[in-house]
């Protein structure tokens, strides 16, 4: 199967194999993949050899490794409007998928000055500082920090950002939200992306900085988020 002699890199012949299996849709969407070990007798090549493959595959988002329980052929990703403003929860949702968030900060301060450039504010207004993990059906997709004007949303809880801070804008605020000005661009994890979102150091993220804005054309979010490259694609 696998051609030693070849001038192609055997872990590329292995990417290959596995490309094809997944296109004639012999190793299903969302299904685990046989293990390291099965993979090494199968391909007759050392287990570095099938490592680098299958890391190389997971990089580009192919497959996907679970923590603690293999790795699995990809889903498609998730693709998100740039255009418009689509709450995290509601975009999983049209997906099939199901949102859960892991809040990392959450707490109420003043805003630095580029914060209190893009919101409006004055340096003296309190801001909420919302840091979460955004993960799909269990898997983590992005990193969200926002950074909203307290007094447009005050009262918010750690509950409310659990589930969907727009759902507490929309519905308990009773705001209608407008749409978002934003930049992205390239960046490669750093430990701290790499451990929060369960991807290697180094491998692709989107980075996003975004001011949302109301109907009114009142900004009410700051955010800076780093999507998984791999599991999230941006569209205009
Ligand atoms: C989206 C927004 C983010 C917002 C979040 C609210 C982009 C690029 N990002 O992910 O700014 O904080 O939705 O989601 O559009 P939630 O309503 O589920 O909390």
């Amino acid at each position: 199967m696998i051609n030693k002699e070849s001038p192609i890199p055997m872990y590329y012949q292995i990417q290959e194999h596995i490309r094809e299996n997944i296109k004639q849709h012999k190793w299903a969407k969302g299904e685990a993949i046989p293990s390291e070990r099965i993979l090494t007798e199968q391909f007759g090549v050392s287990r570095m050899t099938v490592r680098q493959a299958v890391q190389g595959l997971v990089d580009e988002g192919i497959l996907m490794r679970k923590r603690g329980s293999g790795t699995y052929v990809s889903n498609e990703k998730v693709e998100q409007p740039l255009k418009e403003i689509t709450s995290f929860t509601k975009l999983m949702e049209q997906r099939g998928m199901k949102a859960s968030s892991k809040i990392t900060v959450f707490t109420v301060r003043k805003p630095n000055e580029i914060e209190a450039e893009n919101l409006k504010i004055s340096l003296g207004f309190d801001v909420y500082h919302i840091e979460r993990i955004r993960l799909g059906d269990q898997i983590p997709i992005a990193i969200e920090t926002s950074i909203v004007p307290y007094y447009m949303a005050e009262g918010l809880t750690e509950a409310d950002v659990q589930h969907s801070l727009y759902e507490f804008l929309e519905v308990k605020k009773g705001y209608s939200l407008g749409d978002g000005q934003q930049s992205v661009e390239a960046i490669a994890a750093s430990k701290r992306i790499s451990k929060l979102l369960d991807v290697a150091i180094d491998s692709p993220i989107l980075q996003i900085e975004r001011v949302a804005t109301l109907k009114t054309g009142a900004p009410f979010e700051y955010v800076r988020s780093q999507y998984v490259g791999s599991r999230f694609k941006f569209y205009l």
